[in-house]
């Protein structure tokens, strides 16, 4: 255990809040100011909110002489990304009413919102509550919401895989019903009674957050290996036979920190759908136990394992079981990208994946997304699930109320917009960054539509304008849109400049090294324009941009 004087701030925090109660209702209360006192800043996260402020009016408040625009960014938990009509509808009447009134659905398969100021949190909390929804857990050094592959037509038993993101969820939630005191005036905890018992998080909670996802091979939509623990279905005989467990993914970095860095989750072995829960609750545990808790710049369970060794973390692991995880089993993955418009799955169902420019849902002229999602979902008939790729999919349409869905996507310009957006646009992905997260030091979602008419550009001048490429941009090296698993990584540096990362596969199985540092657009297009070329004139056979730049730098 680390000496007390030297753990980091954050975890007398979470020791010292009483079950994550912390005085988050006095700050909540408190009229003088939109922020929340310090410590609680910090334990809102694991309530799915994030105090931030408005960084484009940051200079002008600042002469006024008044505090930074202060408000809050909520976070649903979402496991599998699923929701139904009738909650998405109440969603979409919460984000007019208390926040900027856009939805960003997020790289991990839920949906967030902005702008929501310090008085309308709680009532948004209880907005949340009326559609069976909650944000517990969504941030925080806990585990967060489990990610599971979308697409129903990739497997014959997809349904009980994807179940599984509900259940990992739900035996990792926290046992603290601060939660419902704060926010739903539940029952209160008795002045100066401990906290409710947690077996897993105790007071201490993880050393830092932590993730896990679940792919369904042949797809890699979840991008599995960048979690901390990553969950392989594996099929035997045409059925369901249990999970190849990855442990030890991340993309965090810090610029200039050569001690931080992405890695691949490592395959540990298998386990059956049984062993499943017990599997990821104790490597948890054994994060839990031995994780950095002094430098949060190297808590997350990579570098654990990487400080352990791979061995000696599973034998740890293993003792705490009482069966050894079996040998990994072979497993083969053959995309990533979402499989657009209308598939049908073994049971005759049909599923419209439909294409969201960075997840933003809003209406922009012709384009309008977010009435035409409302349509859909005043319609009813379907279910309404988010991807990984920050993609809305309409799930379980039957046969006959097909056309009346086309009829609506065509009525609000989505089907011509999906159709008219490039290969390249629809496989990008940009995270949030300016003007509401702290720790950009770039544009990312606001920029990335203009950078790629100009990728467009470059792609038709070398006649690949079909050619599929991953683009991943984000405004700090933290990777929230995971572009160190991209063909084309592109990471904030300075406003305006990036790294750029090249050679990374485009299923999600090898990491891209940095190819051009601080690069400003001009640079970063020439660059291209110049490997574009090579790659026409030098590339072999079937061979994807990511694995040409890999074989030639
Ligand atoms: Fe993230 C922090 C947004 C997925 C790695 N991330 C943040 C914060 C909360 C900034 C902050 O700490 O104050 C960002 C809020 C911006 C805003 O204004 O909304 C933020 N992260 C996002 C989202 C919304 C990006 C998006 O455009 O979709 C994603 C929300 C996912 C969700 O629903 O839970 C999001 N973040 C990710 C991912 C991708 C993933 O999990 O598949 C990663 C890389 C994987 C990983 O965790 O290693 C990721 N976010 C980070 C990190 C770096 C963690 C590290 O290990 O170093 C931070 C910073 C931190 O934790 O200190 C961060
Ligand atoms: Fe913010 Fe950086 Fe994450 Fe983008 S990658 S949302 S800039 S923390």
């Amino acid at each position: 255990m680390s000496d007390k004087a030297t753990l980091s701030p954050v975890e007398g925090i979470k020791v010292r809040s009483r079950g994550l109660r912390g005085t988050l209702e006095a700050s909540l209360q408190n009229q003088l100011t939109g922020q929340l006192a310090a410590d609680d800043q910090q334990l809102i996260k694991f309530h799915g909110t994030y105090q931030q402020d408005d960084r484009d009016r940051r200079e002008e408040r600042e002469r006024k002489k008044l505090e930074p625009a202060y408000s809050f960014m909520v976070r649903l938990r979402l496991p599998g990304g699923d929701l139904t009509p009738e909650q998405w509808i109440g969603m979409q009447e919460l984000a007019d009413a208390n926040t900027t009134g856009t939805i960003k659905i997020t790289t991990r398969q839920t949906i967030q919102v902005h702008g929501v100021i310090k008085s309308k949190l709680k009532p948004t909390m209880q907005w949340f509550d009326r559609y069976g929804l909650d944000a517990i857990a969504a941030c925080g050094d806990v585990n967060r919401n489990v990610c599971a592959g979308a697409h129903p037509a990739v497997s014959a038993f997809h349904e009980e895989v994807h179940a599984f993101a509900d259940k990992i969820s739900t035996h990792l939630l926290p046992k603290t019903k601060g939660y419902a005191e704060i926010w739903l005036d539940g029952e209160r905890l008795d002045e100066g009674a401990p906290a409710e018992e947690d077996p897993l998080y105790k007071d201490v909670y993880l050393p830092r957050k932590f993730k896990i996802g679940i792919a369904i091979p042949p797809h890699n939509d979840t991008d599995v290996f960048t979690n901390d623990i990553g969950l392989i279905a594996i099929e035997e005989d045409g059925a369901f036979a249990g999970f190849n467990v990855a442990i030890g993914g991340g993309m965090g970095a810090t610029h200039g920190n050569p001690d931080t860095y992405p890695r691949l989750a490592t395959v540990i072995g298998f386990v059956t759908p049984e062993q499943t829960l017990d599997t990821v609750w104790q490597i948890a545990a054994v994060q839990r136990d031995f994780g950095n808790r002094e430098d949060r710049k190297q808590a997350r369970m990579k570098y654990t394992i990487d400080r352990m060794g791979v061995d000696a973390f599973k034998k740890e692991l293993e003792s705490r079981l009482d069966f050894a995880l079996a040998e990994a089993k072979e497993f083969a993955f053959e995309s990533r990208g979402d499989i657009y418009g209308w598939t049908q799955d073994h049971a005759g169902r049909w599923h419209y994946t439909l294409f969201v420019e960075n997840g933003l849902v809003r209406d922009e002229g012709e384009y309008r997304l977010k009435s035409g999602i409302l349509a859909l979902a005043e319609r009813g008939g379907c279910k309404l699930r988010f991807t990984t790729n920050q993609n809305l999919m309409l799930v379980d349409v039957a046969d006959a109320d097909k056309a009346d869905f086309e009829a609506i996507l065509q009525e609000y310009g989505l089907t011509e917009a999906q159709r008219a957006a490039s290969n390249v646009r629809r496989d990008a992905l940009a995270c949030v960054a300016m003007n509401t997260c702290p720790l950009a030091l770039a544009e990312a979602q606001r920029y990335m539509p203009s950078f790629l008419t100009k990728v467009e550009a470059l792609l038709a001048k070398h006649d690949m304008a079909e050619q599929g490429i991953h683009i991943r941009m984000t405004g700090c090296p933290n990777g929230c849109a995971r572009p160190y698993v991209a063909e084309i990584g592109l990471i904030g540096r300075n406003p305006g400049r990036y790294n750029l990362h090249l050679g990374g596969d485009a299923l999600g199985q090898r990491l891209n090294t940095l190819y051009q540092e601080d690069a400003d657009e001009g640079m970063i297009l020439e660059t291209l324009d110049g490997l574009f070329g090579r790659y026409v004139s030098e590339r072999e056979a079937a061979e994807s941009f990511g694995d040409f730049t890999a074989r030639v730098l």
